[in-house]
This record gives structure tokens, sequence and C-alpha cells, in this order.
């Protein structure tokens, strides 16, 4: 573990000190040993595209950017056709029942209490309706679970309250840890990038499988990058593993989505997509401890 790592107890401390003013608390998260790598990554942050990020008065998904992020969108569009229709339904038949046989509409009812066709019928359809979506549902969710081959295996780590990320395969690894406000006009970011822009973003290449391997080092976290529909525990002593394949070049934003104590929210989570020469060029960097991208 690095240094970052060592200095934990010194932010808890000074987390636990501010509780009152949270903001206070993040200076010290990053003071010292960010600033001088968010400098030297301004000109990759300008290079790439943000694709996964927030918007204002969004509502819908980010633009899915991994074909199981394709699959889970489309699934989700089905579903609520289906769940739309049948809501339609119910309350059309609802309010019929209301007008038609309310006391005074319908002073004398009716005494039978079974209609075998009916029965059948609300039987049958459901599970017909059920059957459908899994016919759909259990596929997308075996490719989500099913990792295939991979070109590239990352390890993930979540700590109280940043990212570790280690690239087995070339002995690289490195602590993300989220960038201050006054950091990020340096780092090439905008201010409405803060809670979301790290000190140094996890990178990888376009269109290849990466295979990632996920723990906790002290509480569960969970790493989850909408864009790609990803999203998995990180749980203490356990060795997870999720997968994801970004197809398109750019900048994704993700959040720890397992409340882990006081910083969970100051731990975003950033991944930089970039082609095959760019990735390969900064691997070499990162193993001589340069974890920036390269103007690309
Ligand atoms: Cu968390």
């Amino acid at each position: 573990m690095s240094e970052k790592a060592a200095e934990l107890p010194h932010m808890e401390r000074e987390l636990n000190m501010s509780l009152m003013t949270p903001l206070r608390g993040l200076s010290s998260l990053a003071l010292g040993c960010v600033t001088t790598l968010a400098l030297a990554g301004s000109v990759a942050a300008e290079a790439l595209q943000q694709i996964g990020a927030p918007v204002p008065d969004g509502m819908g998904f980010q633009p899915a950017s991994s074909p199981v992020a394709v699959e889970a969108q489309g699934l989700e569009t089905m579903v609520l056709w289906i769940i739309g229709v049948i809501t339609v339904f119910v309350c059309a038949l609802l309010l019929y029942v209301i007008v038609r046989f309310n006391a005074k509409a319908n002073p004398t009812p009716a005494k039978f209490t079974h209609n075998t066709p009916v029965e059948v019928v609300w039987t049958l359809v459901p599970i017909l309706v059920l059957v459908f979506i899994g016919s759909f549902s259990l596929p997308a969710l075996f490719d989500q679970m099913e990792i295939p081959a991979a070109d590239l295996t990352i390890k993930v780590t979540g700590n109280q309250w940043f990212w570790s990320y280690a690239y087995p395969d070339a002995n690289v690894s490195f602590d993300s840890v989220l960038l201050e406000k006054k950091d990020l006009a340096a780092a090439g970011y905008k201010d409405t990038d803060y809670l979301l822009a790290v000190d140094n973003a996890l990178v990888v290449p376009v269109n290849k499988v990466v295979r990632v391997e996920m723990t906790g080092a002290d509480v569960i976290h969970a790493w989850a990058v909408p864009a790609f529909a990803v999203m998995h525990s990180a749980v203490p002593g356990r060795l997870g593993e999720t997968w994801f394949k970004a197809t398109k070049e750019g900048i994704y934003f993700g959040q720890c989505t397992t409340l882990c104590g006081q910083g969970h929210a100051y731990m975003p989570i950033e991944v930089k997509v970039v082609s095959e020469e760019a990735y390969a060029k900064w691997l070499e960097a990162a193993k001589g401890g340069n974890y920036q991208l390269a103007s690309n």
C-alpha cells in the first residue's frame, strides 16, 4: 500500500474533527499528495470527452458504453413498456368497476362467485408475461455474470475513503483520491466535476474485455460505473469478480454505492477509456510511477 494508505489514521482523525464542515475534512483528505499529480493531468483531461457523467436535470441513463449496458438499458425500456400497459389496463378496469358496479348504478348485484374462463386467463397471462420478460432478462443476467476471456485484469480495492487500482500483469498499482475543489481547474476539470474527478483515474483500453477483481481493505464498499452497467461489492476478505468492455473512448464517472462511513460520498470513481496505443504508452509511464495520461 502506498504512502496515502499510511496516512489513513491521520485522515480519519481530520475527518472526524470536521463533522460540521465536511469540506474542511476533504481538504485534509487530498492535501499534499494530490496537487502535484493533478497539475500533470491537465492535458489528458482536456483531450478526452466526458461521456459517463451526470447532467443537470438528467432523468435517463448515462450513455450505454458497454455491451452489458446496452443490453441492460434495452431490457429496462422493454419492461417499462410492459409495466405501462399493465398499469393502464388495471386502472381502466378499476375505473370501469367503480362506475358500472357501484351501489347506485347496480342496486341488485349478481350472486355468482366463479368464472372459470376468466380465472384461467388471469392466471395464464401473468405467467406468460413473466416468462417473456425472463427470456430476455436471464440472458442479460448471464452476460453480466459470465466473464469472457479477458484482455486485461485489474484489481480494485475499496478503502475508507478512496480506491486503489492495481494492474497485476504490469506490476502497477496506485491510489485514486478525490480532487479537491481548488485543484480541479489545474487538472483540467470544471467546478461541476467536484465529487467526480480524481487525481489518478483508472485507465483502460477501448474495446477490450477488462476483468475486474474486487475486494475491500476495511469495510464493504461497492464499485459502480453506470455507463458500463457495472456495480460490484468490494468485501473485505473476499475477492469478487466482474467485467466490462468499454466501447467508446472518453471519461466515465462512478461512485461508491455501499454506505461505507463518513467519507462515503467523497470516494468517486473515474475511468479513462483510451486507444490501445495511448494505453500502452500510459502503462509504460505508470511502471515508472507516473499515473497521469499523456496527451493523446
Ligand atoms: Cu461507500
